[in-house]
């Protein structure tokens, strides 16, 4: 049975077509200037706000950004660890993610052991899903030993889609790499659909309400901006593409 945040995810897609979620990464950003970010991407339209990094955050801080987006929203918060200290008890839920495409069994598997009594415990809603770094990968490749899919092997990135759905996995992100300089193209996005009719979050790279819209028509069901929040027209950009991907079907 899928959770509330999980349920709240599939109904919004269902109902509108593709979603945009703000990321937060708490490393770049003070408890203040992340209660702005949530109140701005809240009035832009946003469906949740992600908050999650590639690099270290004390955890401290982690739970303050968290508490502060909380205070200021009503949006589900979910977590997107990069490791077992990427959890904070403050959230509503936590992407149960497995690095598909990593060469380390730590963020295959080890991370996620370390990690699942600490999910029980606070109480947040695990949502399975298998993540895969394609293209330039950015940072988040390095730290997670990934090999990052080419752009061009779009079935390669569909089989590692497919092995995440036998798995069990429900949902797959298709992970350009945080401000990648070309967005994942739409041709791996839509083999990856074919293959795995499952939700699928793409992000990186994304600036634009044409790239926004571009994903979605190729069958993005949720997309994700991280860095376009530290622009200074962050929130007309934001709504602009939450309206631009409005009542895509994917
Ligand atoms: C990174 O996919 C996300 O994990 C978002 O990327 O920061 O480039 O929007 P950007």
């Amino acid at each position: 049975m899928p959770g509330l945040i999980e349920t709240y995810l599939l109904e919004k897609i269902k109902a509108e077509g593709s979603i945009h979620i703000t990321l937060v990464d708490p490393e770049k950003i003070t408890p203040p200037q992340a209660s702005r970010v949530a109140e701005n991407s809240k009035a832009s339209g946003t469906a949740a706000i992600m908050i999650g990094g590639s690099t270290f955050v004390s955890q401290a801080h982690l739970d303050d950004v968290v508490k502060a987006i909380k205070r200021t929203v009503d949006l589900p918060t979910i977590l997107f660890p990069n490791n077992v200290t990427g959890i904070s008890r403050y959230a509503d839920a936590i992407w149960f993610m497995s690095l598909l495409n990593s060469v380390d069994p730590y963020f295959l598997i080890g991370a996620q052991i370390l990690g699942a009594p600490l999910v029980k415990k606070y109480g947040l809603e695990p949502i399975s899903m298998g993540y895969i770094i394609v293209g330039e990968g950015g940072t988040a490749s390095i730290v997670g030993k990934a090999i990052p899919v080419p752009y061009n092997k779009p079935e390669l990135a569909a089989a590692h889609a497919l092995a995440g759905k036998y798995l069990g996995m429900r949902f797959i992100y298709l992970e350009g790499g945080s401000g990648a300089k070309d967005p994942v193209p739409p041709e791996m996005i839509r083999t990856v659909k074919h293959f795995v009719e499952l939700p699928l979050i793409v992000g990186g790279g994304i600036r634009t309400k044409e790239q926004a819209l571009t994903a979605a028509s190729a069958g993005a069901d949720i997309i994700v901006t991280g860095n376009l929040i530290e622009n200074t027209d962050a929130k007309q950009k934001v709504s602009e593409i939450v309206n631009g991907i409005k009542g895509i079907k994917p």
